[in-house]
């Protein structure tokens, strides 16, 4: 049974006007490494710490600036976001199709609440708690092309032509904000279209980017701005010592208009800046150190790095999947090829290597879980390869081989393909983090040691499910796994109505 929203009952949570507030007995472990009796041994001790949360009920009105606005993804999200909040259909070959939001995690799928009457009863994950409704959403943003918006949806060929037509009137005066362009970050293929750039130097691009995100609070009276990269693939940044490793090297840096510092860097710095939540969906090192240092500093949340759409999703699963059964993955290749303007961009050495390294580094914590499979310091062959092909535009096509060792020295190869409009998996994962984003600043916690409630760390680690190469503060292990980035983050929204984490024990049956 489905129910579309629920209330919680119990002496551990609390409905205020302005709050939900509850009390959650986190159970975990703590481990210790001691002699006993003259051996070494592992000592497991089962504890209970004590947190309370606390949500702000308000839901603000949210502007999000996409930074790359006018591309596939920053198109289709905004005009797919329309499509449902003009309630739009269109006619395609097969049917009349309404607009939805499958794909989003907040939007489209479901949590178990519990079972009545012997049956299991789901209800929206939206539903856990008040989040902000995408239909409500004023989009903004910045692009190195002046392309409305409207011209763009038509460039990128991704929605339906009888959808692109409705659509058109709505967009037509959507016009992106210059963009901060610097030729040598991404690829020189890139030129023809950077018609639209703010000049200056970085400190003065930097003080644009903060009055453009005033400039758009007020001309659209949102309480509540995020900034999300959704611009080209840049190359990594080199890091170096005295130039990004700190807050005052970078900020010394941008005063000396160093080269170095990349335009995502320079937006993020301004959105740290201005404490506006900054996501970067692309895969390059977009958070040198001294910007973490500075979100830090800042209490102002970064999300990142790379939309995890595909591909890589289904990596995170099949590789959870079999190390997990106790199956050995030794190779895993993995080709793409696609023919949207991300995909040219990709056809430059440095900018491919920035998606080479995210998409790579996806299946470590797996493979380091399973000491019986792998020996320490042994991974599989894992190679990523993306070819440019026009003619598919933005119907990417992945094709995966996964080998693995199975019982007995047998092997077992499964092979994946692919192909699915990369911009119409992307703009719901977008949406999510937006949303998520802002949902986690209007929560606060402390554990029973804490005297005082604080938010999540700025580095939000909350957003993993949505990205290839999560974001995670100093010292703080990067899950892959998909399954265990879902269960964190719906057990954390369960844990602020004060429900336990889904266990899937269903002893009520046994
Ligand atoms: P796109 O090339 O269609 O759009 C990027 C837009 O950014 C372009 O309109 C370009 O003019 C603009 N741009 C470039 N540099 C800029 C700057 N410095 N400031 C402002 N605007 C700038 O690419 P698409 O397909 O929309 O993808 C966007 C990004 O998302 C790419 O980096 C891609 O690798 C990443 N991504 C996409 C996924 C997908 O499934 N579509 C998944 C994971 C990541
Ligand atoms: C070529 O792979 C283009 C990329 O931008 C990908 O489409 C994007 O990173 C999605 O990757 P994945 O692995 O999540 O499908």
């Amino acid at each position: 049974m489905f129910i579309e929203n629920f209330k919680v009952e119990s002496p551990n949570v609390k409905y205020t006007e302005t709050e939900i507030q509850s009390v959650y007995n986190y159970e975990t472990t703590e481990l210790v490494h001691e002699n006993r009796n003259g051996t070494y041994q592992w000592i497991v001790k089962p504890k209970t710490v004590k947190y309370e949360f606390k949500t702000d009920i308000k839901v603000p009105k949210l502007g999000v600036m996409l930074v790359g606005w006018g591309g596939n993804n920053g198109s289709t999200l905004t005009g797919g976001v329309i499509a449902n909040r003009e309630g739009i259909s269109w006619a395609t070959k097969d049917n009349i199709q309404q607009a939805n939001y499958f794909g989003s995690l907040t939007q489209a799928s479901a949590i178990r609440v519990g079972s009545f009457q012997g049956e299991e009863i789901h209800a929206p994950f939206k539903s856990l708690l008040p989040m902000v409704n995408p239909d409500d959403i004023v989009f903004g943003g910045w692009d190195i092309s002046n392309m409305n918006l409207a011209d763009a949806m038509a460039r990128a060929r991704v929605f339906d032509i009888d959808l692109q037509k409705q659509l058109r009137p709505y967009m037509e005066s959507m016009v992106p904000l210059p963009g901060i362009y610097d030729p040598d970050f991404i690829a020189a293929n890139q030129g023809e279209r950077a018609n639209n750039v703010i000049k200056g130097t970085k400190r003065e691009q930097i003080n644009q980017i903060i009055k453009d995100i005033r400039e758009f609070k007020e001309a659209n009276k949102v309480d509540r701005v995020v900034v999300l990269w959704t611009a080209n693939t840049e190359r990594y940044s080199n890091l170096v010592v005295g130039l990004n490793d700190t807050t005052e090297n970078l900020f010394a840096a941008v005063d000396r208009n160093e080269s170095e510092i990349s335009p995502s860097t320079l937006f993020g710095i301004a959105c740290v800046l201005e404490n506006v939540p900054f996501i970067n969906g692309s895969p390059q090192n977009t958070f040198v150190p001294g910007l973490i240092d500075l979100a830090i500093k800042n209490n102002s949340l970064i999300g990142g790095d790379d939309f995890k759409s595909g591909q890589t999703k289904m990596k995170s699963v099949l590789v959870d999947f079999l190390v997990g059964a106790g199956i050995k993955p030794t190779s895993i290749v993995s080709y793409n090829h696609l023919g949207n303007n991300d995909g040219m961009n990709l056809s430059a050495p440095q900018t491919f290597r920035s998606k080479e390294i995210s998409k790579s580094n996806v299946v470590d914590d797996m493979v380091n879980s399973n000491a019986i499979l792998y020996a320490p310091g042994e991974h599989p062959d894992h190679v990523v390869v993306i070819k440019y092909v026009p003619y598919v535009g933005d119907s990417k096509r992945a094709m995966d081989e996964y080998t693995s060792e199975i019982f007995m020295g047998g092997k077992n190869t499964i092979v994946l393909h692919n192909t699915c409009e990369d911009s119409l998996l992307a703009a719901p994962i977008i949406l999510d983090l937006v949303l998520l984003a802002e949902l986690s600043t209007r929560i606060q916690f402390k554990s029973e040691a804490e005297n005082k409630f604080h938010t999540f760390h700025p580095v939000a680690t909350i957003l993993s499910y949505l990205t290839k190469a999560p974001l995670v503060p100093p010292g703080t292990p990067v899950v892959n796994a998909l399954s265990k980035q879902r269960a964190m983050l719906e057990n954390i929204m369960r844990a602020c109505v004060g429900l336990a984490p889904e266990n899937n024990m269903i002893l009520e049956y046994k």
